[in-house]
């Protein structure tokens, strides 16, 4: 199939251009290079050195002997997104391409409205660049679990059954987000629906849990074709920041109590799943919504295991209670659906000894290049002066 993978030079979306284009289809990435100015314009990196586009691209190209297509534009600038459209007539889009961190978008109100504007603007774009042409074209776009919030009743996959005052409805999960990031991707799923409903568009709408893991079998064929590996406190997520501070015998950061519970799914697993879901297309004006995600646990859970295997091979890892320097609540119930991507065929690869290791023991390779000072989380969701960013990152007023 012609699939375009936006964002795909991402963490996710590298990772799963490589393994689409293994399967055959032909690939083309469209992204506009921004978390790899974030990281220039703060002195950021990703801990596994990344290669160009270019150069991964064409790496690919000499191990693979298959090319992948990109080009470098915004989905905000509707002409160069609907060019692609035009030009390549994709049957799926994949759309990762979205600023993607919690505490990005809490920084202050310049990056609220840029990571609004930036996701749903782009969104918006996109939907109209597949009903102007190319309206068979089936979007696959991520979401995130986080839209639901931590509710005190189990979370349904996109739909609640509702009986109120002798009637009945099948309707909406409510969304409770907790970041104007998680907030943005609440505004996309109104808008992809509704887009559905008027101009029958086919939507897999996926609502992802925390991707752990940095290997697949396509990224470790050369060093060329790594994908990101993101330890910060803006860009690193839960479980990989666990991992990556065992390894330096940093104390793993758990914010306050540490009872948050929250879904979790493995690189591999993430990139298999929207494999399935392009396999099996949304119907014409269908809007489905899938949890992506494969376990949960609480944060304190993950810790645990985490320094169970770090000190297994020798480290001296523990935890300790931050400060939260987040608005969540940190004890609550959590019960989250997710069947319908198993009812698909995924077969997960579930958190392990040997998997927790095996993550610890990639970042013990890199450990010379960790700054310790990037981990420290100063983005506090209460305060309106954050100190992560002081310079124009190119986020206009
Ligand atoms: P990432 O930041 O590594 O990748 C996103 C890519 O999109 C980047 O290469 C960026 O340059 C590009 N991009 C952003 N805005 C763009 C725009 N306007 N036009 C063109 N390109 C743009 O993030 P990721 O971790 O790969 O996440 C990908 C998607 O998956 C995001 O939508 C994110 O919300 C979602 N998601 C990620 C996780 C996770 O744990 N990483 C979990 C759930 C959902
Ligand atoms: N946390 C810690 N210590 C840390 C980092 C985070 O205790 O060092 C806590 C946070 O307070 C939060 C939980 O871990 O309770 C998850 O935080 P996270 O940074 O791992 O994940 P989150 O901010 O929710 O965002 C990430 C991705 C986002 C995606 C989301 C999926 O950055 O793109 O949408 O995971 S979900 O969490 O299911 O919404």
């Amino acid at each position: 199939m012609r699939i375009l993978i936006l964002g795909g030079d991402g963490y996710l979306g590298w990772a799963q251009s490589l393994y689409l284009s293994s399967k055959g289809h032909d690939v083309f990435i469209f992204d506009n290079l921004m978390r790899r100015h974030f990281d220039l314009e703060h002195n950021f990196s990703s801990l596994l050195p990344i290669a160009t586009l270019q150069e991964r691209v064409k790496a690919w190209k000499e191990i693979s002997g298959r090319q992948i297509q990109f080009r470098i534009g915004d989905t905000t600038d509707y002409e160069a997104i609907a060019a692609v459209f035009r030009e390549f007539q994709p049957e799926a889009v994949v759309h990762f391409a979205e600023q993607r961190s919690a505490p990005y978008s809490m920084i202050d109100r310049k990056h609220a409205v840029f990571t609004q504007v930036n996701n749903v603007v782009g969104t918006l774009n996109v939907l109209y660049a597949i009903k102007e042409f190319t309206p068979a074209c089936h979007l696959v776009k991520l979401g995130t679990m986080g839209e639901y919030g931590t509710p005190n009743i189990d979370i349904e996959e996109g739909f609640i059954e509702i009986h109120h005052k002798g009637r009945s409805d099948i309707l909406p999960y409510p969304k409770q987000p907790n970041s104007f990031y998680h907030l943005s991707k609440v505004h996309d799923s109104h808008n992809i629906m509704f887009c559905c409903k008027i101009w029958g568009i086919r939507s897999t709408d996926l609502n992802q849990g925390i991707v752990y893991g940095f290997e697949t079998d396509e990224t470790v064929l050369d060093p060329r074709l790594a994908t990101r590996m993101d330890y910060d406190q803006v860009y690193g997520t839960a479980l990989n920041r666990f991992c990556i501070q065992a390894s330096v015998d940093y104390p793993l950061t758990v914010y306050g109590q540490g009872q948050q519970t929250r879904g979790y799914i493995n690189l591999r697993d993430a990139i298999r799943c929207i494999e399935l879901a392009i396999a099996s297309p949304a119907q014409e004006g269908e809007y489905r919504v899938f949890n992506q995600m494969t376990e949960q646990f609480s944060l304190i859970e993950l810790a645990e295991m985490v320094v169970k295997q770090a000190q297994e091979v020798g480290l001296h890892a523990r935890m300790v209670h931050v400060a939260n320097p987040r608005v969540e609540a940190e004890e609550h119930y959590y019960n989250a659906a997710h069947t319908r991507l198993i009812d698909l065929g995924l077969e997960p690869h579930l958190l392990s000894g040997s998997v927790l290791q095996s993550l610890i023991n990639l970042a013990i390779t890199q450990r010379e290049h960790i700054d310790p000072e990037l981990i420290v989380p100063t983005v506090n969701w209460r305060t309106t002066k954050n100190e992560v960013v002081h310079t124009n990152d190119g986020v206009s007023e």
